[in-house]
């Protein structure tokens, strides 16, 4: 459990929230509104800084456990080029979990305490990421839909008020737009394949396309953070905002690949000029997030059991770091 905001204050412990200033939270809003950077070692309102480590670091973790569904393919994948590529993409994931855990504990919060917040289940990370990968095609369906659905979510990150997260969130966006591109443009060499090849396309857009509509998290109205931290400037656009441009965005992608969207509502509205589509399975959603997706169990023990067999590294690496600082102290 994140510790930092609380103080001792008669023997009870005290958020130190209550200890914050109007004149300060004033001060503080006035350089928010005006566009500054917050920095790291800034003065910041407590619940600031918890509501970043909690969503910096369930971005860290979903990009950990979003190596998981496209690992799966990496040995099965149909030719040397597509390999190399896919390994190189879930190796970028990994990468971009790093940035994120580095961006958290500029906050205060150790990694091992994120991880284990993660492995304790008390942290949450994408929902998308407990459905399964059936074929080759659900490999371009996640480039496509999940890379494209998170660029169009971390785009506006990199204007966060938090300097190092918007900072990380430049190099991650680079990478994840050339995800999308692949997967893509895996999904283009089977829509103009066989028919079995774009049958299997099509199979993993309709499996793919809800799931990858709840990854902006749920409707306005439902939202409990979505206000304070839009009005901190953390979210540039609500979750229903980033849905609607994704929905506009990857539409006409899907009728240039000739597939089908598999919702019956979705419809262009010229007054709007967007499309309107039809209601998500929340219920689902919420499933989801309680652990019960189709893979939730699975991709925990997975992720359990490479924390479990990559303590032995960890280990050599802290006694290597407490022999060179003998060393170098001597
Ligand atoms: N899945 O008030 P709300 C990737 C939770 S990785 C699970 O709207 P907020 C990639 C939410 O955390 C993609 N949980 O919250 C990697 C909150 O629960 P807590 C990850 C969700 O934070 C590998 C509660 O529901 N991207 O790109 O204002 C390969 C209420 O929601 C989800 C990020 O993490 C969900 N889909 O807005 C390929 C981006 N949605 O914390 C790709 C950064 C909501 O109170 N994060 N929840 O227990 C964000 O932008 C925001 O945190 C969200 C949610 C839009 C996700």
């Amino acid at each position: 459990m994140y510790t930092q905001g609380l103080d001792q204050a008669g023997g009870k412990p005290q958020r130190r929230d209550a200890l914050e200033s109007a004149e300060q939270l004033a001060a503080f809003q006035a350089r928010i509104d005006a566009d500054e950077k917050i920095e790291a070692k800034d003065w910041m309102p407590e619940a600031y800084r918890r509501t970043l480590v909690r969503q910096i670091s369930q971005h860290a973790h979903s990009e950990i456990i979003g190596m998981q569904p496209e690992g799966n393919w990496l040995t099965r994948a149909p030719t040397l080029r597509r390999k190399a590529i896919l390994l190189a993409k879930v190796q970028d994931e990994a990468g971009h979990g790093l940035y994120l855990y580095g961006a958290a504990e500029t906050l205060g919060t150790s990694r091992e305490q994120m991880v284990q917040d993660l492995l304790d289940g008390k942290a949450k990370y994408s929902s998308i990421f407990n459905y399964p990968t059936l074929t080759w095609a659900d490999i371009g369906a996640i480039g496509w839909l999940v890379d494209g659905a998170a660029i169009m979510n971390q785009i506006p990150l990199c204007r966060c008020s938090f300097g190092p997260y918007a900072r990380a969130m430049v190099r991650v966006c680079k990478e994840e737009s050339f995800h999308q591109r692949q997967g893509y443009d895996i999904m283009l060499t089977l829509a103009r394949g066989n028919a079995t090849q774009k049958a299997m396309a099509q199979d993993a857009l309709n499996r793919w396309w809800w799931p990858s509509l709840m990854m902006f998290g749920p409707n306005d109205a439902d939202s409990p953070h979505s206000a304070q931290s839009m009005q901190w400037k953390i979210k540039r656009f609500s979750n229903d905002e980033l849905r609607q441009k994704f929905v506009d965005a990857t539409v006409p992608q899907a009728g240039f690949l000739g597939l089908t969207m598999p919702d019956d509502k979705l419809a262009y509205d010229d007054e709007s000029g967007h499309y309107r589509f039809g209601e998500i399975n929340w219920q689902e959603f919420y499933d989801v997030l309680a652990g019960n997706g189709p893979c939730n169990r699975e991709r925990m023990a997975t992720r359990r059991k490479a924390h479990a067999d990559g303590a032995w590294v960890r280990e050599a690496a802290s006694v290597y770091a407490e022999k060179q600082a003998a060393r170098n102290a001597a």
